[in-house]
């Protein structure tokens, strides 16, 4: 029998914390455990074949954007869906859109756009380019791609590029702290941005630490676990982290604590890299920091379990905004084992969704008034219905799936692919398209109806950007 939701809130905040920490941080075993049980009324279970006719929709739909982007915007970084023009991210193209999009075409059988997305790769990706770059964004869409199609195919030339690309941005990591400049220059190695945040400081070992354990660099995995261990080490005393933090003085410049944008993915690479490299000092940073987030930052209410921001040195309350980014975190919840707490916030993420059709930026959930009412395409919410549905089987999350593949279908679609919403409430579009749209929106929404032979979640970490990378025993740690 289903807890009813005050009872649910009540065992949240009594028995929650009793649950997390019995939980092994690996979460392999323990996430295959997470329970859920159906009353009258919720979604039947989907046969095979409507589950598969759903795989097919998503797949015609990636089909769709990706003309769009090969007529419009070819070679170039990403299409401007209602303009239908190109746009470059730095003046010059680094080929985002065909790079990110490249494991999503493979995983969904499209061969001919796979083989054409890699031609291009292969003759006209030029990294030698006197631009200055963000570390986090080039790091998790292009090379947390090119290592990911290299498990994939076995094709050396992307392990190359791969390689090529680690060893122009490494010069990121040469600050006084070892916590990585903002911006590198892919000629040059010059560095800029010495205010940063733990995202971008602390998203970078799975892909680094994948290189290293490729090449047999040990240098990429080294420097990614020491900014890593940089941030952590600089946490207040009740163990949480600010938004922003000088690089070279090592002080936080915004104390704001949260699991929003700008901190997201750095928790959730402390849990990952610790499940894929095996490495024991990511698995006590993530204990810690988990137990705090899950004391200062959980905030449950009568309308569901949300995580809102605290001051990062008192744990008062700052703000109530939960929105889109922040819908990662049901997965990292799941993949931790934490079930009952994923579920509960995977509940909330879907309301927040409905309350428009789509869902906003950022929601005040103390109001549950839209206080950033964009929509970039963003995947979260639907990565973490992947996860719930993989770790219960509960046939709601695959009825949540068609509610957003619905809203993405009646408000984002296009002539020529999908556009963001620059409002959710007026569904007025947004001139973009992002690149993630292909590599997670679209990936996480076919895996959730594929067959799950298709990528066995239990063999992979994702990276925060979607690119699946192969679990096995990982490299000696020092
Ligand atoms: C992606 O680039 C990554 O998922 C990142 O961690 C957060 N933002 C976008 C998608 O919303």
């Amino acid at each position: 029998m289903r807890l009813s939701a005050v009872a649910l809130l009540v065992a949240l905040i009594l028995v929650g914390p009793i649950f997390a920490q019995s939980v092994p941080v690996e979460g392999t075993a323990s996430s295959s455990a997470v329970l859920t049980r159906r009353n009258a009324g919720e979604p039947a279970p989907m046969s095979e074949a409507e589950k598969a006719q759903m795989a097919g929709r998503i797949r015609t739909e990636t089909l769709h954007a990706w003309n769009g982007y090969k007529k419009y915007a070819w070679g170039h970084d990403e299409l401007h869906p209602l303009s239908r023009k190109p746009f470059d991210w730095y003046g010059h193209t680094l080929l985002m859109t065909p790079i990110d999009a490249l494991d999503t075409l493979l995983l969904m059988g499209l061969k001919p756009q796979a083989d054409e997305a890699r031609k291009l790769i292969d003759t006209k990706l030029d990294l030698d380019q006197d631009i200055y770059v963000k570390d986090f964004e080039i790091t998790i869409r292009l090379l947390g791609s090119l290592i990911s199609c290299y498990e994939m195919t076995g094709d050396k030339r992307l392990l190359e590029l791969a390689d090529d690309l680690g060893r122009r941005m490494l010069p990121m990591f040469n600050s006084p702290t070892g916590m990585p400049y903002e911006y590198v220059n892919l000629h040059s190695g010059a560095v800029r941005g010495t205010r940063s945040n733990p995202a971008e400081i602390g998203t970078l070992l799975i892909e680094y630490g994948m290189l290293a354990r490729l090449t047999g660099k040990q240098e990429y995995y080294d420097k990614a676990k020491r900014a890593l261990v940089e941030l952590y080490k600089r946490r207040s005393s009740i163990g949480l982290v600010g938004s922003e933090i000088d690089v070279e003085s090592g002080k936080w410049t915004d104390p704001t604590a949260g699991i929003m944008g700008g901190i997201d993915s750095y928790y959730e690479y402390l849990l990952k890299a610790s499940i894929l490299f095996g490495d024991q000092d990511c698995a006590a940073m993530w204990r810690d920091s988990v137990a705090a987030i899950n004391k200062y930052l959980a905030d449950p209410r009568s309308s569901g379990l949300w995580y809102g921001q605290a001051d990062m040195n008192t744990g008062v309350r700052t703000h109530t905004n939960y929105g889109a980014l922040d819908a990662f975190f049901p997965a990292v919840l799941a993949l931790s084992g934490d079930g009952n707490r994923a579920a509960a916030l995977q509940d909330s993420s879907y309301r927040m969704w409905n309350i428009a059709g789509v869902e906003p930026e950022q929601l005040d959930y103390a109001t549950m008034k839209i206080a950033s009412p964009g929509y970039q395409l963003r995947p979260e919410v639907i990565e973490s219905t992947y996860y719930l549905y993989h770790y219960t089987h509960d046939p709601k999350y695959l009825a949540m799936g068609q509610t957003y593949f619905n809203g993405l279908l009646a408000y984002c679609r296009t002539d020529d692919g999908y556009a963001a919403l620059s409002n959710v409430e007026s569904k007025k579009k947004a001139d973009s398209m992002e690149s993630f749209f292909f590599a997670e929106t679209l990936k996480y929404l076919y895996l959730l109806y594929a067959p799950e032979s298709t990528l066995p979640l239990d063999s992979v970490i994702f990276n925060t950007e979607a690119h699946p990378m192969k679990r096995s025993l990982g490299l000696k740690q020092e």
